[in-house]
């Protein structure tokens, strides 16, 4: 594990294109890098995009049919530096949460093969750390039969199906919800390819080249699409809001300063009113 009370700025580096700045106290340190010009100057909006059609892009849940509720105005407010403007419509703040900036969520699982070995499972939490993934939320378990049917629907009827399903199910596992800039590729770079034998030819210092015994016992699950992540972030942690995450701790988790506890395995944010996990 790292160690104690460790702190590091924002996960992605300066890419984030928010600057940490200092602040008064009780306010965040982070703001946001333009001022808006007055309203009756405001330029139209562009037309949205395809991309911003498929709704936000880091994990976020689906939209309501009024439109997205995640960008209430708690968290801009406190990002905004002093004395700023407050004058950004609800489509604007939308943008902003939309941004490519904003940490993404995704599913990481270290599968039974892995955790039975404390040395691997550890070797694969200290890649988590060192590739800057920021953990949200971990837990350990025990998963049953129908869960791991329920979560592999996809495959059912393929030949591995009935054998994923009953090795996922043979031992504890750890999940984790993983934030980071475009986290859901990342994971699955450093997972490598999901069959062993090509992992350790084609990417022999990845998780799953190092790892990985057999094509199912290949260590680790990554969500591979921004839907998938909310789908299976709500199968395991069932309490944990993407929508209040995303309102209360992306903004300070991204803009920094972060500490990663040892104890319990978490990133939360270091700065004054700091939230933590809920
Ligand atoms: P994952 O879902 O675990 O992140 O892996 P993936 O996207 O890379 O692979 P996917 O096609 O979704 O397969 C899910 C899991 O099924 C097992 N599998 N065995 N040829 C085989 O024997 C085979 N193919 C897939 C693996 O455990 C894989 O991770
Ligand atoms: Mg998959």
């Amino acid at each position: 594990m790292a160690s104690t009370g460790e702190t590091q700025g924002p996960p992605a580096g300066p890419a984030l294109g928010v600057q940490a700045a200092p602040s008064p106290p009780g306010r965040s340190r982070c703001t946001l890098s333009s001022r808006a010009p007055p309203t009756h100057t405001r330029p139209r909006l562009p037309a949205r995009s395809a991309t911003s059609r498929q709704g936000p892009p880091a994990g976020l849940p689906g939209r309501t049919p009024e439109g997205p509720r995640w960008g209430g105005a708690g968290w801009l407010s406190r990002c905004l530096p002093a004395g700023a403007s407050r004058w950004r419509t609800r489509s604007e703040m939308t943008s902003i949460l939309r941004s490519p900036q904003a940490l993404q969520l995704t599913l990481a699982l270290i599968k039974p093969d892995a955790v039975a070995h404390p040395l691997i499972l550890e070797a694969v939490h200290q890649q988590i750390l060192s590739n800057k993934f920021l953990i949200v939320r971990m837990r350990e378990l025990l998963w049953r039969k129908e869960e791991c049917q329920k979560f592999y629907q996809e495959h059912e009827g393929r030949f591995f199906y009935q054998r994923l399903v009953e090795f996922m199910a043979s031992g504890p596992i750890r999940a984790y919800i993983l934030a980071r800039k475009d986290a859901i590729q990342l994971w699955r770079t450093l997972m490598g390819p999901t069959r062993v034998f090509r992992a350790r030819h084609v990417a022999p210092d990845s998780i799953r080249g190092s790892f990985g015994l057999t094509d199912t016992r290949n260590t680790t699950h990554g969500s591979d699409s921004v839907v998938s992540a909310s789908r299976e972030i709500a199968a395991f942690f069932p309490d944990f809001s993407e929508q209040r995450w995303y309102e209360e701790e992306e903004p300070q988790l991204r803009c920094g300063p972060v500490r990663y506890s040892p104890e319990g395995g978490i990133h939360c944010a270091a700065g004054p009113g700091g939230p933590g996990p809920a």
